[in-house]
């Protein structure tokens, strides 16, 4: 199955297949976005077809629902479920107090919300995406997208009042417009480099009106499952 995979792959594979063995026939799942989670929603299809896993999935973007759909899982919308038992999604990075930075797959708002209706959140990653302090990934902040340059200043102003220093606040494009998310939304992403009180920040931003969500996961994690290409995992 590995064989002609990269190392990275491996890593996000062995990680998703470790993480896919907590998914047990009765469960509601929320199914994570991005590569790392297309390796475990991929893998849960294997156990529907070989092992007659019986589970209900909640996609977090359009894109997981598509795959979900077609590895034979049953889709269902999260006010359906209502509840879910686990969340098992990617990240972009995690620090030792396992708090995120999520986002670059401009799916943060649909992950938040679904992690945050789970009886658990676990992510699967790879080692790059470990790191001491949070900040070097770029922080996506989704904003609608009326007055979208007045919230901007608003972002901006906020992180002077918090002396966070912002190397620079970019719109997310895709191709030569503006990327939109699966809400309608636009995406800043913030270049802090570093960030100091997460929670702080995290707080400050979702006050802005005109800000919807950003992509601080902070004490929703409860488990993170680091693969590694050959063949290890380490679950902390
Ligand atoms: C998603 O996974 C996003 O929140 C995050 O940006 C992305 C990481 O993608 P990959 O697994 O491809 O590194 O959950």
């Amino acid at each position: 199955m590995t064989a002609h995979m990269s190392a990275a792959d491996k890593a996000k594979y062995f990680a998703a297949r470790q993480a896919a063995t907590y998914v047990k026939s009765g469960m509601k799942v929320g199914l994570g976005t991005g590569s790392t989670a297309e390796w475990l929603v991929k893998c849960l299809g294997e156990m529907v077809r070989d092992e007659g896993l019986q589970i209900q999935g909640v996609p977090t973007s359009e894109r997981t629902g598509a795959l979900a759909r077609q590895v034979g899982i049953k889709v269902i919308t999260l006010d359906a479920a209502q509840r879910l038992d686990i969340t098992i999604d990617g990240t972009d990075e995690y620090d030792p107090d396992l708090c995120l930075i999520k986002g670059g797959g401009g799916a943060h708002l649909r992950e938040k919300i679904v992690a945050a209706a789970s009886d658990r959140m676990v992510v699967i990653a790879d080692e790059s995406k470990t790191v001491d302090t949070l900040g070097a990934f770029p922080l996506p902040v989704e904003v609608i997208p009326f007055g979208m340059r007045t919230t901007e200043a608003l972002i901006a102003a906020a992180l002077v009042d918090l002396d966070v220093a912002a190397r620079d606040i970019t719109l997310r494009m895709a191709g030569d417009a503006p990327y939109v998310s699966d809400e309608g939304n636009h995406i800043f992403d913030l270049h802090l480099k570093r960030i100091g009180d997460a929670r702080k920040l995290s707080q400050a931003l979702n006050q802005i009106p005109g800000v919807v969500e950003n992509g601080l996961f902070i004490d929703i994690c409860k488990v993170i499952v680091v693969g590694h290409d050959n063949g290890r995992v380490t679950v902390t």
